[in-house]
């Protein structure tokens, strides 16, 4: 092997980063649960509104790229048409941005919110459940989506149309960094996207082990615990080794079309044999509420918590914020991905085709299983939210899934899509992980540095479950701490990919419908 293909310094010092952060955290775990704890509240009390504030701008900023003449910008030549046809690349899409926890909050979001509402309700009351039925819609609405689709921009951008081979972050940021992205600033920037990614994928498979566990446990009577989560996240990460060694292309697209299908399956049978009248009327209702009140789920800091005669939920901490900042972890990563999909499309295509399926498909998720799990709780068929309390949130999901005619089938289809969305999502951040440490990349990122980081992904979620117990406070905290400094990267993205298109776009550049980089030059 050519030697120069590795780039080392960010292999290294990704690895040692990680390990500096982890073997301590093993070796004194108790040590570990308070120190990660304390990084908790000082990134979210400290930096909460930033992230709010980055949100609503990142929203605002692409709604007018998207609108602006820069939104008739074609990724690619005058030859170029859509690789992909609308529905394929909005399921590819959907498959390589959501992974499992679509299907674990989807699920049971609502009976948090119900039972710890926002904005002063009472827990259980009507308003309570308004809000339990809106606030997962926003918290995997168009903002989020936004978050996703920003570092595509400038990914897409300098890849298709001014032809530079990116496959680095760092390299997004070449207009802002100029000659330091090449050196160990650039290298910081990739190994903070690398680290950010790793605390992301310990968040999900954090979560995505006890779930498949009880799923497990289910066909097999097997106790849930500790043993038999290391059983399953052994178990996976040999399928995402497998996978991403045996080759992604193939692969990912199999998946992806086996994931769509099955959820169809799932979502479109629990809406016909389930309360379809209730689930379509809430769906609308909880529509309108977001609506109405979306700036101030987008902006509440709760300011005046600290002060006598206020109540205080720690709602935005616990949830917009920890969402946002999961969110922004994965957003390179699905950058990388969005923009490789998008040739041939048109800037504005690609930013709305984002936010606009993007959300469609999560108000599917979280409108069919999470009102089917309400039903069930409002008509006292089965209580998501007693077994959610009294016996853990896995069982509660599980529990709400066994309510279906059938039952077995789809507990089994919804084990099967939890293990899936996981492959999708891991397999494609191994390929991206491998591919940010070399200096070039010959068809395909090595097989043995994609094996390597399928591996090494399974790590940071270990240590979570070592030390917190899976618990969800030391899950959410993973993406939290280790997403802080991509807030700045994205901004530096941002800007980066600004000051491209003004560099190149002609100042008087008429009423052509479409832009092409032979019209730029
Ligand atoms: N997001 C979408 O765990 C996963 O499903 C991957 C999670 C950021 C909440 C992404």
């Amino acid at each position: 092997m050519d030697r120069k293909i590795m780039d080392w310094p960010t292999f290294i010092g990704a690895l040692l980063v990680l390990f500096s952060v982890a073997v301590p955290l093993v070796l004194f775990p108790d040590f570990g649960d308070e120190m990660v704890t304390a990084a908790n509240t000082f990134v979210t009390e400290s930096f909460g509104n930033l992230y709010l504030l980055i949100g609503m701008v990142l929203l605002v900023f692409l709604l007018y790229i998207a609108f602006s003449r820069y939104g008739r910008i074609v990724l690619g030549s005058k030859e170029s048409k859509p690789e992909f046809n609308t529905l394929t690349w909005a399921g590819m899409l959907f498959a390589a941005g959501i992974g499992s926890s679509v299907l674990y909050w989807g699920t049971i979001e609502w009976a948090f919110y119900y039972q710890g509402p926002p904005f002063g309700a009472e827990p259980g009351s009507n308003e309570a459940i308004e809000w339990a039925t809106t606030y997962g819609l926003f918290h995997w609405g168009p903002i989020a989506w936004a978050i996703y689709c920003l570092p595509a921009l400038p990914i897409a951008y300098f890849f298709y149309v001014r032809r530079r081979s990116v496959l680095k972050v760092s390299e997004a940021c070449r207009p802002i960094l100029k000659g330091y992205t090449d050196g160990p600033v650039g290298k910081l920037v990739d190994v903070l996207f690398m680290i950010g990614l790793l605390g992301g994928a310990g968040t999900t498979m954090g979560l995505a082990t006890p779930l498949i566990g009880e799923g497990v446990s289910y066909f097999t009577g097997i106790e849930p615990g500790m043993g038999l989560y290391v059983i399953v996240l052994l178990g996976c990460t040999a399928i995402f080794a497998i996978s991403s060694y045996t080759g992604l292309r193939r692969g990912i697209r199999h998946l992806s079309n086996i994931n769509l299908w099955l959820s169809f399956i799932l979502l479109g049978f629990i809406l016909v044999v389930g309360p379809t009248l209730f689930i379509t009327d809430t769906m609308v209702n909880s529509v309108g509420r977001l609506l109405d009140n979306f700036f101030q789920m987008a902006m509440w800091t709760e300011p005046f918590k600290d002060f006598a005669n206020f109540e205080s939920t720690g709602f935005p901490e616990a949830w917009t914020i920890f969402y946002w900042a999961w969110w922004l972890v994965y957003a390179p990563f699905v950058g990388l991905f969005v923009a490789r999909i998008s040739k041939g499309r048109t800037i504005r295509e690609m930013v709305l085709g984002t936010l606009v399926y993007g959300t469609i498909g999560c108000l599917l998720y979280f409108g069919i299983l999470g009102n089917f799990g309400l039903y069930l709780e409002l008509t006292g068929q089965y209580s998501p939210v007693d077994t959610l309390n009294n016996v853990g949130t896995e069982a509660a999901i599980i529990g709400t899934v066994a309510q279906m005619p059938l039952s077995p089938v789809f507990v089994g289809i919804f084990v099967v899509l939890a293990i899936i969305f996981l492959a999708t999502t891991f397999d494609s951040g191994s390929y991206i992980l491998a591919s940010v440490c070399q200096n070039y990349i010959d068809d395909e990122p090595e097989r043995w540095n994609r094996l390597f980081w399928a591996v090494v992904m399974a790590l940071p979620s270990m240590v979570l479950l070592l030390i917190g117990g899976g618990t969800l406070d030391t899950l959410q905290t993973a993406s939290i701490v280790a997403g802080f400094p991509l807030i700045f990267i994205m901004t530096m993205l941002a800007f980066s990919f600004t000051k491209a298109i003004k560099e190149d776009m002609p100042k008087s550049f008429g009423s052509k419908y479409y832009i092409y980089r032979e019209d730029m030059d």
